[in-house]
């Protein structure tokens, strides 16, 4: 008979959140910043999606791993997430790669960014890892996932979700039997093997995992003594047990939250410039698949005190106006009008400016007259008056970095070298 568990296993666990990577393909917005720490949402950014969950699952020990560019995303991690409470067993650590175990100063992989830091870990004592990367956008409960791991006596469970077999080339992709046991893997094939009786679908590993501490802490000692090893999960760690011991698939779906307005499976990687607006748009739309209105799983982040958005009659008596937007805190729109656009905090657009397809990160101010579509605007950034994005793909492509959907991404670089 099944034992009746009096906490829930969230509580017995370390969520360990990757977040060292660059993300080059979303090109100048990762040129200063990891891709962790890029704006998403309006208020958030992308690594408040994984924090949250594990806040939201239960879980109140939580280490992040840093390594690239990782100032911005530090002072966002200790802005934001520096409540945790060591009186109550709760502990928040940033843990930036520093030459603790190895001579190398770098984390050399994923597995690698775990061991170097395995005397902290070992210290907190918790019976589970979740190991999580801290760039994908989606809403998931890990105690679930805590719970099969458990139930099905695996060494490794491994989040994973069905993806269009083309797209699989960048994922680990699986072969389960019948109760979800992976009996083949496979990291970033080229030819992705399908899912049997589905030739189009792939089963990709979300690149998220649960292990007894003790098991992961075992296999990373031994890892580490192996020089052919390239010290990553993908590549080195889960192959391994699949071969060796006994790996799971959990598999992801709209129940993988407790949510009452989940409408289905929503998971992005929001890795290139062509997915990171999608995703952000995508939220302008009436019902949107990913609702970040759903109080019972709140998205936290760090947000500062900030005034109300305003909208005003320029005085001219042009109508400031924005219709299918969210706009944040601290923006003023002033005789300008917005359709389809996303502004972060602090924005300011001018007289006689058009927005459509906006993304706007925070503190951009925006000329009079000036009329973009579908475009990403760094922070900070200066648009002149008058600036025309959106009509002249040639022209934009001189410009900007416009990618292969047709969206430009603007930085102040890019603006300053412009002759107009
Ligand atoms: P990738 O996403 O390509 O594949 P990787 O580049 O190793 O794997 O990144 C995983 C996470 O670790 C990211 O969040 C990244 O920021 C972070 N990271 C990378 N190198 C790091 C380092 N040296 N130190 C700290 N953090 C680091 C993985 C799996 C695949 C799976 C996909 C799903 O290997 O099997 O399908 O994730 O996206
Ligand atoms: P955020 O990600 O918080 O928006 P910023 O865009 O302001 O951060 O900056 C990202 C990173 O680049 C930070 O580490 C910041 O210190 C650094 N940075 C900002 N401006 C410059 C600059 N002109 N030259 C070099 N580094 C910069």
């Amino acid at each position: 008979m099944e034992q009746k568990r009096i906490q829930p296993l969230a509580r017995d666990a370390m969520a360990y959140v990757l977040a060292g990577g660059r993300g080059s393909r979303l090109k100048e917005l990762t040129d200063r910043r990891a891709k962790p720490a890029v704006y998403f949402g309006g208020k958030a950014r992308i690594i408040d999606f994984a924090l949250s969950n594990a806040l939201n699952s239960g879980i109140r020990r939580i280490g992040v791993a840093t390594q690239y560019k990782a100032h911005s995303l530090i002072r966002h991690l200790q802005r934001g997430w520096n409540f945790f409470r060591p009186e109550r067993n709760e502990s928040f650590d940033i843990l930036p790669a520093s030459q603790r175990v190895s001579e190398t100063q770098w984390y050399e992989g994923t597995a690698d960014a775990v061991y170097q830091n395995i005397d902290i870990i070992e210290d907190y004592g918790v019976e589970y890892m979740v190991i999580l990367a801290g760039d994908h956008i989606y809403k998931m409960d890990y105690e679930l996932m805590l719970q099969q791991h458990v139930d099905s006596g695996a060494q490794v469970t491994i989040g994973c979700l069905e993806v269009p077999r083309m797209e699989a080339t960048g994922f680990g992709v699986m072969h389960v039997d019948d109760k979800d046991q992976i009996i083949a893997f496979v990291e970033k094939p080229a030819d992705p093997p399908a899912i049997p009786g589905n030739p189009d679908m792939a089963l990709a590993s979300m690149g998220i995992y649960v292990f007894h501490t003790k098991f992961l802490m075992d296999l990373l000692r031994r890892d580490a003594a192996d020089p052919t090893s390239s010290r990553d999960f993908g590549k080195d760690i889960i192959p391994y047990i699949v071969e060796h011991g006994k790996a799971v698939a959990h598999r992801f779906t709209a129940s993988c939250v407790r949510s009452d307005f989940e409408r289905e499976a929503y998971w992005r990687d929001v890795g290139t410039v062509d997915a990171y607006w999608q995703a952000n748009i995508d939220l302008t739309d009436i019902t949107p698949e990913l609702d970040i209105y759903d109080g019972s799983w709140p998205i936290w982040t760090f947000a500062e005190i900030k005034p109300p958005a305003k909208f005003v009659h320029d005085d001219e008596n042009r109508r400031g106006s924005a219709i299918s937007s969210l706009v944040s805190g601290d923006c003023i729109i002033s005789g300008s009008t917005l359709h389809r656009s996303l502004l972060f905090t602090g924005v300011r657009a001018n007289s006689y400016s058009r927005l459509e397809g906006a993304v706007v990160l925070p503190n951009v101010l925006i000329g009079r007259h000036a009329n973009l579509r579908n475009v990403v605007i760094d922070r900070g950034v200066v648009i002149p008056e008058g600036l025309v994005v959106g009509e002249d793909p040639v022209l934009d492509a001189k410009r900007f970095r416009r990618s292969e959907g047709g969206v430009c991404l603007i930085t102040q670089p890019m603006i300053d070298k412009l002759e107009l």
